[in-house]
């Protein structure tokens, strides 16, 4: 009986570590979702096939408690994905999307996907110091280890 019990026990843990494997929950240690009204600046990025992004203007250093609003839109024939994070939450990601790379982010607040010759826009509110910096990235299978990532200083 007690096996069993611990089995069961285990397998919730696990199903709750992949849960949080999807990203949803994790992200106030980079931030949070921003209002538009917070906004400080706009940034118009695009996801290039050449697996970079295109910031326009440069981002350049990202101060504690900025609202930005992330214009991004893909020029390409690739869909690609923005995702805001910071390094560990990325590589974590990364990792995940090597193991289930069709997974979805249509409810993640970090991520917008974007098929060829769409546009979305993300607000993230900047409000903890993050040692290390911001990353943004794709997680599109592939893209991220191809270098589609991008580390942002924030002071
Ligand atoms: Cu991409």
């Amino acid at each position: 009986m007690k096996t069993i019990l611990l089995a069961v026990v285990a397998t919730l843990f696990a199903s709750s570590a992949f849960a949080s494997g999807q990203h949803a929950g994790d992200h106030d240690s980079f931030g949070r979702p921003g209002r538009a009204a917070d906004v400080t600046r706009t940034i118009q990025v695009r996801t290039l096939d050449t697996m970079k992004f295109a910031f326009e203007p440069a981002v350049g250093t990202i101060s504690k408690g900025e609202t930005i609003r992330f214009v991004v839109s893909n020029p390409g024939q690739l869909t690609h994905e923005f995702a805001i994070g910071d390094a560990a939450s990325q590589r974590a990601h990364a990792e995940m999307m090597r193991k289930m790379p069709g997974m979805q982010h249509e409810a993640d607040p970090t991520t917008v996907s974007l098929a060829p010759g769409a546009s979305k826009t993300l607000i993230w509110k900047f409000d903890k110091a993050v040692s290390g910096g911001i990353v943004l990235a794709c997680h599109i299978a592939g893209h991220y280890e191809a270098g589609m990532h991008t580390q942002i200083k924030l002071n």
